[in-house]
């Protein structure tokens, strides 16, 4: 008889650990506040709202011809802060791509677009 309830178990549980706090949502992006300079390395700090496993994290810019380029993330100064090491970009369109285990083992992704364009 267990055995008919079993799929839906599994359901369940697939539908309530989706659901479940403690997934890494970022929470403040410097992207927003600071443009990324022109052919000048740069930093972006993000925020999570939970703890992240930066060993376990990938950390991708995205650029023109969805080009995948990884890019090094150190724990910031406060819990759930991560700093981002931009290269030199030329102008244009860019997206960092996150792929953040959060503490709990739970992975999400997210796309950060941003435009580097030369000061006027
Ligand atoms: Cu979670």
């Amino acid at each position: 008889m267990m055995r008919f309830f079993q799929p839906a178990a599994l359901a369940l549980t697939l539908l309530t650990s989706n659901l479940a706090f403690g997934h890494a949502v970022v929470t403040h992006n410097s992207l927003k506040l600071k443009p990324v300079p022109v052919n000048l390395a740069s930093q972006v700090e993000l925020s999570f709202n939970s703890k992240v496993e930066l060993d376990l994290s990938e950390v991708f810019l995205v650029s023109a011809g969805d080009v995948m380029t990884p890019i090094t993330a150190t724990p910031g100064a406060k819990a759930g802060q991560v700093v981002l090491d931009l290269p030199a970009l030329k102008p244009g369109e860019y997206a960092i791509k996150l792929k953040i285990f959060a503490a709990d083992g739970h992975l999400s992704e997210d796309l950060l677009r941003f435009f580097v364009k030369e000061a006027k």
